[in-house]
């Protein structure tokens, strides 16, 4: 008889155990019509968990809850498998990799994740502080995998198994590739494990995520969408949960956003500048750009409703294909999009060979860089912001160069410019 895992169809946590019975072949099955913030509120289910947390599951012989604890209980039903190791010592190493995924990853992948869906209270500094308690895991973790497969010797071992389901809420949710790929080695390893039969089977097809969700400012119940991770299994899939309203954070679930409040920005005093007549200069001036763009752009430059900033990409030495590059920046400028009511920016990629350097100039409506563009474009920590002191004349120089696509720039060729606006 199968044992009852209780969670919802996309539930990480209750991965592990499904993966880990994928190896074992011990027969486990999810709950049918589970549904999240519900079913775990009710009297039944905190029999089962007295903390109302998911997942649990039922043996013969009581529940059991918190994920990898299910997980090894799963993995220990079958007797001489491999998902522990072979040694004293390699058990030991998968336990200190069950914990350091779960401690060092997943904790700080769920701090930088859950306020922005809204489930705590969001702080810049607090994220801050949680992405780079994730990067010296993963520093760690990318070092580790530079010369090993797994985790724990030469195959797949419960380590493995914890671990890629606690990366699979970061690449899913909130590591973009830009934020991966400063990490090779973790890359290859996840998109090795998840495409493991025995992990497919359960996962289904993996996408990265493309862009840091946004913040949301508070969590109020949602309809619940349509999964977008599609599993095959079907034996092991709860039916779909009816449209009720959910109210407890989950992994399966998708907010609606919150109709936006007026932009601060807007509420700034009116400025002499106009944003669209400075773009429309910029575009519709075809001869003599310096004498009639640049000084237009001078004249009509208002340092109290705005500000010039130039931008210089943090990781140069990763631009050793061109292609790449521009895609990067092209990338950027896309995710921009959210500013162009209140943003105008030139990105230039310099040098005739690799590896290339990416700079910019923007301008941004108000004094400093709009905090809603630090918050929702992932690509602003890739590059070191400096504010342009207009009393300076090279500086100023500087920026009526960025604008004109000056070539040569600082004495390089330019392979690209991009303008944003
Ligand atoms: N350490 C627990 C964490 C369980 C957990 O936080 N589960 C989430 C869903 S993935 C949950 O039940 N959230 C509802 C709540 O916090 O009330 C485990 O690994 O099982």
């Amino acid at each position: 008889m199968a044992l009852i895992l209780h969670a919802g169809s996309t539930n990480k946590n209750a991965f592990k155990a499904l993966i880990a019975a994928e190896y074992t072949g011990v027969k486990v099955e999810l709950v049918q019509n589970f549904e999240m913030g519900v079913t775990n509120k009710t009297p039944e289910y905190l029999k089962l968990n007295p903390i109302g947390k998911v997942p649990v599951l039922e043996t013969p012989d009581g529940p059991i809850f918190e994920s990898n604890a299910i997980a090894r209980y799963v993995a220990r039903l079958k007797e001489d498998n491999s998902l522990f190791g072979s040694s004293l010592i390699e058990y030991a190493l998968v336990e200190q990799w069950i914990d350091f995924a779960s401690l060092e990853i997943d904790a700080n992948i769920s701090r930088w994740l859950y306020p922005r869906l809204g489930f705590g209270v969001f702080l810049p500094p607090a994220e801050e502080f949680a992405i780079a308690a994730l990067k010296r895991a993963l520093t760690a973790l990318n070092t580790h995998l530079a010369t090993n497969t797994y985790l724990v010797g030469h195959s797949v071992t419960l380590a493995d198994i914890v671990m890629t389901c606690n990366l699979h809420l970061g690449f899913t949710r909130v590591m973009t590739k830009s934020f991966t790929s400063e990490f090779p080695h973790v890359e290859r390893y996840f998109w090795t494990m998840v495409n493991q039969p025995n992990f497919s089977k359960i996962l289904g097809e993996v996408k990265q995520v493309e862009s840091v969700p946004p913040v949301q400012s508070a969590k109020k119940p949602a309809p619940p969408k349509e999964s977008a991770k599609p599993k095959e299994g079907a034996k092991k899939e709860a039916k779909k949960e009816p449209a009720k309203p959910k109210v407890v954070a989950d992994d399966e679930e998708e907010e609606a956003p919150k109709p936006k409040p007026k932009n601060p920005l807007d509420l700034l005093p009116p400025s002499k500048m106009i944003l669209d007549e400075w773009k429309r200069l910029y575009s519709n001036t075809k001869t003599n750009f310096r004498e009639v763009a640049i000084k237009g752009f001078w004249d009509m430059y208002d340092p109290e409703g705005y500000s010039l900033w130039f931008c210089d990409y943090k990781y140069n030495d990763e631009n050793t294909v061109s292609f790449v590059t521009l895609n990067k920046v092209g990338g950027f400028l896309q995710r921009m999009d959210l500013a162009r009511k209140y943003a105008f920016g030139k990105m230039l990629v310099i040098g005739s060979e690799a590896p290339y350097k990416v700079k910019g100039l923007w301008l941004f409506r108000g004094k400093e860089i709009p905090q809603f563009v630090m918050d929702e474009c992932y690509d602003m920590e890739l590059y070191e912001w400096t504010k342009v002191d207009i009393s300076d004349e090279a500086q100023k120089e500087r920026v009526s160069a960025m604008i004109e696509d000056q070539e040569p720039f600082e004495g390089e060729a330019l392979l690209d410019a991009k303008c944003f606006k």
